[in-house]
């Protein structure tokens, strides 16, 4: 507490703080919320950056400050009230940036937002209400005049996944490989198919556009009436394909299991919570969607389980370098979820199909 303390002090806080504890179940950065004593003031949330993955704290921050200042001057010009709910705040440290680096760690300081909720789970009308809120998101920072850096380059880029997969397996670090091999044989076996996505837009037919690339659900604040105030965890917002944000909302909201379920029959894809995200997503998406993103909605489903499947293990592989982990097989187990979640995607491509086509 002392240690954070001293880190807060060089931001400019209203009010005298009177607590500091973890917040949140992240797997990069560590974050904890900062209650202030005066009702008057309001409370923070203090977070460390993981700067081993977010090499660039220059470029992270002001990525995120232009997303943040584009998206407050479009709710302004909506007449939205309540803005300050509606987008992130950041203050400013000491020196004048948006972060504090205190020889060897970089923090950051936003406001907290009051009365605000996230979940792990949501049923179909927050399905719903996301899918709106993402499809609104996209909107919003379709005319954003800066060039958003990759704060993480290639990060959704299929073909560089299963590279550091295939890197991964060559290296065999852990001595972990046979184990998983019915895991890497299963994914290679779809590789092909699954970068469909980087084939298309090198032949110039699918654009890329700025996207959140990490659509967790609990990365979304919803208000007391189930209405989404604001996406937060705004690190990864870089061009990508569409397909990032609502395939990454699906796969963790429409998981009848968790992320990392050790039961697997808790495991599946979970349709009426697709079906109302989806509904939301086209109605607030479908002015700027071109004909080969929609058709592409059921493969973006089964993207991101796979991805996840893919990152999992090559982290598992080489020896749980990357993900926070909370005991030794963690990895694994997140391996064989996601790999189970998407067998359920793919056992339900048709009946997502037509769905979709309805929604036109
Ligand atoms: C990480 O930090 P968090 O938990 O929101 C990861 C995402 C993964 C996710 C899996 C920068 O997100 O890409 O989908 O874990 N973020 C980064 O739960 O790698
Ligand atoms: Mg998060």
């Amino acid at each position: 507490m002392q240690d954070l303390l001293s880190i807060l002090s060089h931001f400019r806080l209203e009010g005298t703080v009177q607590s500091v504890n973890p917040l949140g179940s992240g797997l990069i950065n560590d974050t904890y919320k900062v209650t202030t004593a005066e009702p008057s003031a309001p409370d923070y949330v203090l977070q460390r950056i993981n700067h081993a993955i977010f090499q660039d704290v220059d470029m992270l921050q002001a990525n995120i400050e232009a997303v943040t200042r584009h998206i407050r001057a479009k709710l302004e010009a909506r007449g939205e009230r309540d803005i300050d709910r509606k987008v992130l705040r950041f203050l400013p440290a000491e020196g004048g940036k948006t972060y504090w680096h205190d020889g060897q760690s970089y923090w950051r300081v936003m406001v907290f937002i009051p009365r605000a909720k996230t979940y792990e789970t949501v049923n179909p009308q927050y399905s719903y209400c996301a899918g709106k809120a993402f499809g609104d998101f996209q909107a919003m920072l379709a005319d954003i005049p800066d060039q958003l850096g990759e704060t993480i380059p290639d990060f959704h880029n299929m073909e560089f996944r299963l590279s550091q997969l295939r890197e991964a397996v060559a290296a065999d670090a852990a001595g972990r490989v046979k184990e998983v091999q019915y895991f890497i044989d299963e994914l290679e076996r779809r590789a092909d198919e699954m970068c469909k996505a980087e084939r298309l837009h090198r032949e110039g037919l699918l654009p890329k556009r700025v996207c959140h690339c990490d659509t967790k659900v609990n990365n979304m604040m919803f208000d007391e009436d189930g209405t989404v105030l604001c996406v937060i965890d705004l690190d990864t917002v870089m061009p990508s394909f569409i397909f990032s944000d609502y395939g990454d909302f699906l796969r963790t909201a429409a998981n009848t299991g968790k992320e990392d379920d050790p039961e697997l029959d808790r495991v599946s894809f979970n349709m009426d919570i697709f079906r109302a995200f989806t509904r939301g997503y086209m109605e607030s998406a479908k002015q700027f969607l071109l004909p080969v993103e929609v058709e592409n909605l059921p493969y973006a489903a089964a993207l991101f389980p796979y991805m996840q499947c893919v990152r999992f293990l090559a982290d598992y592989i080489n020896g749980d370098t990357y993900y926070k982990i909370q005991y030794p097989e963690h990895n694994l187990v997140r391996t064989r979820a996601q790999f189970k979640l998407l067998q359920s995607v793919e056992a339900k491509a048709g009946e997502m199909k037509e769905f979709i086509e309805g929604c036109m």
